[in-house]
């Protein structure tokens, strides 16, 4: 298989991905999700793969061997349980790679934390929430990378952040609905 040629061929965005989400399965995306959404709410250039650090692991290596060169900028991995996608790709690539705990079914996402965020000094992985929370922060923060030479996503980062604080301000009263 090309591995080059599929990765390009199933790119989700049609203009050159500068994010790459990737996941450990299919059973990932439910969280994943998240981050692909607010990539695009942010009008930023991302592809989305299933990788796994076990199950394909040539992929991975081939995956964070070729990711710099094809122009992705960061890459967000998402995994549960024995999680080593995200560490495994920083292993092999020189690209910020931010890591999100999928919530496990067996420990409830404990595991996938533990095993993305205990990283050993000289290969870092920027760890995030457990779940949908990390996986929507990890697409802000891949945002807020690239948004230091872009002044179009830095603004639209800025929007986004105003339109958040006015929904809160607008609804003081919790059980107001
Ligand atoms: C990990 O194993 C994946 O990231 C996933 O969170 C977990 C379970 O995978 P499936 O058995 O649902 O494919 O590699």
């Amino acid at each position: 298989m090309n591995v080059a040629a599929s990765i390009a061929d199933s790119t989700t965005v049609s203009r050159s991905p500068l994010v790459g989400v990737v996941m450990g399965s299919r059973s990932d995306w439910e969280t994943m999700q998240h981050t692909a959404e607010m990539l695009q709410r942010l009008n930023v250039a991302h592809e989305t793969r299933v990788v796994s650090a076990h199950r394909t692991p040539d992929l991975l290596f081939q995956y964070a061997e070729q990711a710099a060169a094809r122009g992705i900028r960061v890459i967000i991995a998402g995994a549960g349980g024995a999680a080593h996608l995200p560490g495994m790709l920083a292993a092999k690539t020189q690209l910020p790679i931010l890591g999100v705990p999928v919530q496990s079914h067996a420990l409830n996402g404990m595991d996938s934390l533990l095993s993305i965020v205990q990283m050993p000094a000289g290969i870092p992985v920027a760890t995030l929430a457990i779940g949908k929370a990390g996986a929507i922060n990890a697409a802000l923060l891949a945002a807020s990378i690239l948004a230091l030479n872009d002044a179009t996503l830095a603004k639209a980062l800025a929007q986004f952040r105003a339109e958040q604080t006015a929904q809160v301000l607008a609804k003081p009263e919790p059980s107001q609905p």
